[in-house]
């Protein structure tokens, strides 16, 4: 058992130290990869904005389930952009701006992990205060990088 979990380590360490493009059968398949994170994190992200902007009620333990998806999702799609992997609505830009591209992927990840803190202080204020820092940084991103 121990030996399999160490071996387990290792795979999954091996994994993680692949070029991202060595992870993706093909194009397509990071696009897809990518696209689909970000449109699990938008769902996500639109139930806590639903209830940051009082369409619907509060409810603390969605709040938390809801933002852990968001902040698990912030970690995945970066590894979709890789490269020959051009295409969807990403900008040539991404390929071409890596420091700005990882820049604005590094505050998302510290914007969502604040949300995460936020929504499980339990109480609608403090999800409403990092609701908006955490979109923003959505939407930086999406203004330098994204097609319109
Ligand atoms: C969302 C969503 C985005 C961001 C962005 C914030 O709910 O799908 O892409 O918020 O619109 O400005």
């Amino acid at each position: 058992m121990k030996r399999f979990a160490s071996l387990a380590v290792a795979a999954a360490c091996a994994a993680m130290s692949l070029p991202a493009a060595a992870q993706f059968a093909k194009p397509e398949d990071a696009i897809k990869y990518r696209q689909s994170s970000l449109f699990v994190m938008s769902q996500h992200f639109g139930r806590l904005g639903a209830m940051a902007n009082g369409r619907a009620p509060y409810d603390a333990a969605a709040a938390a389930a809801n933002a852990e998806v968001v902040a698990d999702m912030a970690k995945l799609p970066w590894a979709g952009f890789s490269a020959g992997a051009e295409g969807g609505k990403a900008r040539p830009d991404i390929w071409k701006e890596d420091a700005k591209f990882k820049e604005r992927q590094q505050k998302l990840l510290e914007e969502t992990g604040k949300l995460v803190t936020a929504a499980k202080a339990g109480n609608l204020d403090a999800l409403k205060a990092q609701f908006g820092p955490t979109a923003a940084s959505c939407k930086a991103c999406h203004d330098s990088f994204r097609a319109q």
